[in-house]
């Protein structure tokens, strides 16, 4: 286990502790993380195994909701073999009958979350679970509503892409940057650790699908004055599946950012 995370779980043991808190098992879970999945079979039994581990190493309680939009390769089957091995208090499935887009699939998943804390991530294996222990303590200490993992800043990187979807993603950073001064280094990144309340007005408030849908949340969240804290991620490209970037979503990225910088800013 790499040392900040040895740390972080070390200082969340310490902090139950000392708090002398025993986890009431029966209560609601106190953070809900949140993973749509299209096409993930592969990815999925290893992603929750994965958060599994990490989450048991700190005192807290967690559930996982999935909300897969009809994968045509049996992600859904997967994930209701998963939620037999872990439970149903540990792997809720809100599936939905067709593929729908991941903005309404937070939504979606929203609804039934239990916890008071949301974590969104993906179920590509892109977004490691061992940042999750890291992200629970920023957001104690510096009591803020929103963690975000960051590629972009503080020993943040990225792995496994070529230079032509390395150029992409910094390019569309560095013009959000540009455009919408949002004193947040990862813009467009989908790792995130939200206070409930937040994350439920920035997407009521969300007009944006896509790409676009993060970095609008986090335009506005920052506009509405919430306290947002980064920490530095590694993402891995996915070695399983296909991701969903193209032509389309970088045209629909562009005119997102315009309508933010003319419209909201
Ligand atoms: N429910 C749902 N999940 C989706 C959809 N599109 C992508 N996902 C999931 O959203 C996450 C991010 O998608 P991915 O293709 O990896 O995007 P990228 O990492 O930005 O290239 C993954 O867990 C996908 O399985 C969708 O339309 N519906
Ligand atoms: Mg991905």
């Amino acid at each position: 286990m790499p040392a900040l995370t040895r740390q972080s779980s070390a200082e969340l043991r310490r902090r139950s502790a000392a708090a002398g808190e025993g986890v009431d098992k029966s209560a609601d879970p106190q953070y809900s993380i949140l993973m749509p999945t299209y096409n993930e079979r592969e990815n999925l039994p290893i992603c929750i195994w994965l958060i599994h581990k990490y989450m048991e190493s700190t005192p807290y309680t967690y559930e996982v909701i999935v909300i897969d939009d009809a994968s045509p390769d049996g992600t859904l089957e997967v994930a209701k073999q998963l939620q037999t091995l872990y439970g149903s208090d540990k792997i809720v499935l809100r599936p939905r009958a067709g593929k729908l887009g991941l903005g309404t699939a937070y939504q979606h998943g929203l609804q039934s979350a239990r916890g008071e804390f949301i974590i969104l991530m993906d179920a590509d294996l892109s977004h490691h679970p061992k940042f999750i222990p890291q992200m629970i303590v920023k957001q104690q200490t510096e009591d803020c509503d929103i963690v975000t993992g960051t590629r972009y800043a503080l020993g943040g990187g990225v792995a496994g892409w070529d230079l032509k979807r390395k150029t992409i993603s910094r390019g569309a950073n560095f013009l959000a940057q540009f455009l919408l001064e949002p004193g947040v280094s990862d813009l467009t990144g989908s790792f995130r650790l939200y206070r409930k309340t937040v994350l439920a007005r920035m997407i009521s408030e969300s007009v944006s699908k896509g790409y676009t849908f993060q970095m609008e949340m986090m335009f506005r969240a920052r506009k509405a004055g919430y306290r947002i804290t980064e920490v530095p991620i590694s993402f891995v490209d996915r070695f399983f599946g296909e991701s969903k970037l193209g032509g389309q979503e970088i045209v629909e990225y562009a005119k997102g950012l315009l309508y933010l910088f003319f419209c909201i800013w």
